[in-house]
């Protein structure tokens, strides 16, 4: 049982999305930090079992005012939201104030103009006088404001994709990945007015010294996890004559280890970590320079 008078103090508390697109890769994070989460997704709050963590489960939007209001100590929300609500409350008069801890490598998107696929684009100001849906409208006044193209938005919270059909809009302003849906309603992407991605932020007042020891122990495990999901192990014979050049073409490549090969002094053992992914295209042209037996492994955990 947790004391829930203490617990205000001593309990990092942090809201993540209870149910969307978020919520995968944010439990995937927490478990690859070591972050013990209780399965059950029906409860508001769940209660890390092996660190004084507890997690609030809500919707997206309610994770920036939830910081603001100082309410949890920290949030991750994507970059749009954040955005938006935060212009948002600007309007209101509500405090707006947090700390961008980091970015995190899920998702990406873009908040996009998209036109019905027939119609002509020469630029945003053909969207002058327009009607355009979106659940977005500062982010799209702030874009459309800045080039002095004025508009109608017309607030939609879902299914903004239909309304140039169903006669509500002339265009609309919203979040794409694939591009799948706007294809499948008959819209084309015209112009990114906004790029994002989900960040880690935490509320602008100093946390407890409990709490601030353990965001110390999680940030760094939570920066390693992000760079072991990027990174990858290879390994391979190579010509010793050919490493310079195998070297350079490997993506942000750490100086290689090298392993004398019993028998083979023209040829070595290779082991190196890459920063980057490794395309098909790099392995090709490793075995062109005369590597053999390339391995590409991926990495669970980083750390120094
Ligand atoms: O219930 P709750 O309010 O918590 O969730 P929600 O429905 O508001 O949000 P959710 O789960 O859809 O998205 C959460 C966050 O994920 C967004 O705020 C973005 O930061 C991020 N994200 C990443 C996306 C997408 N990718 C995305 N593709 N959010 C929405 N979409 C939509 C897009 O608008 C389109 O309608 O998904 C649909 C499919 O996209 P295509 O282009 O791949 O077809
Ligand atoms: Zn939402």
């Amino acid at each position: 049982m947790v004391n829930e008078s203490t617990s205000a103090t001593t309990r990092l508390r942090i809201a993540i999305q209870k149910s969307g697109r978020l919520t995968d890769e944010t439990e995937r994070l927490f478990k690859n930090s070591g972050i013990k989460i209780t399965e059950s997704h029906d409860h508001l709050l769940a209660h890390a079992e092996n660190l004084p963590i507890d997690i609030l489960r809500v919707r997206d939007d309610d994770i920036p005012g939830l910081v603001m209001d100082h309410v949890v100590d920290l949030g991750i929300v994507g970059e749009n939201v954040l955005e938006e609500t935060t212009m948002q409350r600007e309007v209101d008069g509500l405090y707006t104030g947090y700390r961008r801890i980091m970015q995190l490598n899920y998702g990406d998107c873009r908040l996009s103009v998209a036109i019905p696929a027939e119609k002509e684009w020469h630029g945003l100001k053909d969207l002058e006088g327009l009607k355009i849906a979106t659940t977005y409208p500062f982010l799209l006044k702030r874009k459309l404001t800045e080039i002095g193209v004025n508009f109608k938005a017309v607030l939609l919270t879902g299914s903004v994709e239909v309304a140039p059909r169903a006669g509500l809009a002339d265009a609309i302003c919203d979040l794409v990945c694939t591009g799948a849906t706007l294809q499948a309603n008959g819209l084309k992407e015209v112009e990114t007015i906004f790029e994002s991605k989900a960040v880690l932020i935490a509320r602008d007042q100093e946390l407890y010294p409990e709490k601030q020891a353990i965001l110390d122990l999680i940030l760094p495990r939570m920066q390693g996890v992000m760079a072991a999901s990027e990174s990858k192990y290879i390994m391979m014979n190579a010509p010793r004559a050919k490493l310079a050049e195998i070297t350079a073409i490997l993506p942000g490549a750490e100086n290689p280890s090298i392993i004398e090969l019993e028998g083979s002094p023209d040829r070595v053992a290779m082991h190196v970590v890459s920063r980057e992914k490794v395309f098909w295209e790099t392995m090709e042209e490793l075995r062109r320079l005369g590597a053999t037996s390339i391995l590409v492994v991926p990495i669970e955990k980083m750390l120094g």
